[in-house]
C-alpha cells in the first residue's frame, strides 16, 4: 500500500531511508532545516558526501522541503535527528524535542510518527509524547500512532546497507505496532522484529551499542595489560576468535568515536542513575576507552624514550582524523584528542588525513612524513596501509606508534624505527 510519508533529517540515517521508502514506491517529503540539503536532493543530488545520488531523487516520488507543513498529509512521520550528548555527557535532545514541536503543529489524526533516532528508554513516552499531545492537541493512542525503530545504519559498510538491515519497532499500541510494522515490511528486506513496547525498542538499541563498548573496553584493558606482560594482544584474539562459538572479535585501538558508541551507553547510565540505579560495567567501559587517547601518547613517549627524546619539541605527524577507517566523519573521534595532549605537551604536530583535508594541515602523505620524527596512525586508512618501513626511514621517522595495530611488529624489527602498538610490541 503507498503512503504519504515525511521523513525528517536528511542525515546518514533520512536520506538512505526517504530513498529506500521512495524506491518501494512510497510518495516522500524529506524535511531538513538545511537549505542546501533541500536544495541538492530537489536537483536529484545527494545531501551526503559519502551517499551517492540516487535516480529515484530525480522522480516525482520523492521531494525535499525546509516546511514542516508536508507532514499534515504524511500517513508516516519519521524522525531521523541527531540524538547527541552534552560536554557534561547528558543527553542532548533538543534536535528531536525541536523536530517534535515542529511536527505537532502541522499533525493530523491518523498519522503514525517514528522515532528512528536511538535514545534511552522511556524518551519516548516520558518526553515525546507528552510533548506532541501538549502542542498539538492530539490523543496519542487515539488520535495519533507513537512508535520506535531504532536505526542501525553503519557508515562506510558496503554489505550492510538500510534495504537489507533487519529491524525492530515498537509502539504505544497494538494499532501503532502493526502500523509501523507494516510500513517497514513494505520497504526492508530483512527482518521486521515487533517488541512490546516503546522501552523495549529504545532498549535494543542502546544494549547493541553497550555491547559494543563493553567488548571494546575489555580489549582495550587486556592490550594495556599484555603491553606489560608482553604479550600480543592482537595474536591472542586472533587465535581466540577461532573458537567457532561463544566468542566476538573486538580490537584494541587509540580510542572510542563515533555518533553512537562513545555516547549511546551514556543515555542508559543517566536514566538508570536518575532511578537510582549505577551502571558500574558501562562507566567503567566508558573510562577504559575514554583513557585509550592518552594511552597511545604513553606508547609514544616510551617509544621516544628508546631513542633519547622527549615529545616536547618533537615533530609528530598524526595520520587520521575520522573515527573510523576509510569514512570522512570526526565525530567524537578520539583523534582529537590526541592531538591536544600532543600540542599540551609541546609537540610540532603535524596532521594529515586524506578524508578530511580541510582539517589537515597538509595536504598529502609525503608531505605529512616530511621532517617527521614520530608517527602517530591514529586511523587505519586504506592509504596508510601501504607505507613501507623503508619510507617511514627514509622520511627519517625515528618512532612509530600504531593507535590500530594496522602494521605487523615484525616488519619493524631490523629496522631504526621504534615501534609500538596498543597492546601489540
Ligand atoms: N573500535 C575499536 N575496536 C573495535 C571496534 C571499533 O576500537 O573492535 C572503535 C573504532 O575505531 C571507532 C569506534 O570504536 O572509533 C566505533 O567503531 P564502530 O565500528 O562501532 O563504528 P560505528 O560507530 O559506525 O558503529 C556502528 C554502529 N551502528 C549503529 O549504531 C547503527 C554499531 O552498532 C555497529 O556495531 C558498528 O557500526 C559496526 O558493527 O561496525
Amino acid at each position: 500500500m503507498k503512503h504519504n510519508v515525511a521523513v525528517i533529517g536528511l542525515g546518514y540515517v533520512g536520506y538512505p531511508l526517504a530513498v529506500l521508502a521512495a524506491k518501494k514506491g512510497h510518495q516522500v517529503t524529506a524535511i531538513d532545516v538545511s537549505k542546501t540539503k533541500v536544495s541538492l536532493v530537489n536537483a536529484g543530488k545527494s545531501p551526503l558526501a559519502e551517499e551517492p545520488a540516487d535516480p529515484v531523487l530525480r522522480t516525482d516520488a520523492i521531494r525535499a522541503t525546509t516546511d514542516f507543513s508536508a507532514v499534515a498529509q504524511a500517513d508516516f512521520v519519521i524522525i531521523c535527528v541527531p540524538t547527541p550528548i552534552h560536554h557534561n555527557k547528558q543527553p542532548d535532545l533538543s534536535p528531536v524535542k525541536s523536530a517534535c514541536l515542529a511536527i505537532a503543529e502541522h499533525l493530523q489524526k491518523g498519522t503514525t510518527i517514528v522515532l528512528e533516532s536511538t535514545v534511552n528508554p522511556g524518551v519516548s513516552e516520558e518526553v515525546i509524547l507528552p510533548l506532541i499531545e501538549e502542542s498539538s492537541g492530539l490523543v496519542a493512542g487515539k488520535d495519533f500512532q507513537l512508535s520506535h525503530c531504532p536505526e542501525r545504519i553503519n557508515p562506510g559498510d558496503a554489505k550492510w546497507k538500510v534495504h537489507n538491515i533487519p529491524r525492530v519497532v515498537g509502539s504505544y499500541t497494538p494499532l501503532g505496532l502493526k502500523k509501523t510494522v507494516a510500513f517497514y515490511q513494505s520497504i526492508i528486506e530483512g527482518n521486521v522484529v515487533p517488541m512490546q513496547s516503546l522501552k523495549e525498542a529504545e532498549a535494543v538499541k542502546i544494549v547493541e551499542n553497550s555491547f559494543r563498548d563493553v567488548n571494546i573496553a575489555f580489549v582495550n584493558e587486556l592490550a594495556m595489560s599484555f603491553d606489560v606482560l608482553g604479550i600480543n594482544t592482537k595474536r591472542v584474539i586472533d587465535a581466540a576468535a577461532t573458537k567457532p562459538f561463544a566468542f566476538m572479535a573486538h580490537y584494541p585501538g587509540c580510542g572510542v568515536g563515533g555518533h553512537c558508541i562513545p555516547v549511546d551507553p551514556y543515555y542508559l547510565i543517566e536514566y538508570a542513575r536518575g532511578h537510582g540505579f549505577e551502571h558500574q560495567l558501562l562507566v567503567n567501559s566508558r573510562r577504559i576507552n575514554g583513557g585509550m587517547p592518552a594511552y597511545a601518547i604513553s606508547r609514544l613517549f616510551d617509544a621516544l624514550n628508546d631513542v633519547q627524546l622527549a615529545i616536547s619539541g618533537t615533530n609528530v605527524t598524526v595520520l587520521g582524523l575520522s573515527y573510523k577507517a576509510n569514512i570522512a566523519d570526526m565525530r567524537e573521534s578520539p583523534v582529537l584528542e590526541i592531538i591536544d595532549l600532543l600540542k599540551s605537551r609541546n609537540a610540532n604536530v603535524t596532521v594529515f588525513d586524506p578524508y578530511v583535508l580541510e582539517q589537515s594541515n597538509v595536504k598529502s602523505l609525503d608531505a605529512a612524513l616530511k621532517g617527521a620524527q614520530a608517527v602517530i596512525l591514529a586511523t587505519a586508512h586504506e592509504e596508510f596501509l601501504g607505507l613501507s618501513v623503508k619510507e617511514l626511514q627514509k622520511a627519517g621517522i625515528v618512532a612509530f606508534v600504531d593507535g590500530r595495530n594496522a602494521f605487523d611488529p615484525e616488519e619493524f624489527k631490523n629496522s631504526s624505527i621504534v615501534y609500538r602498538g596498543i597492546g601489540v610490541a
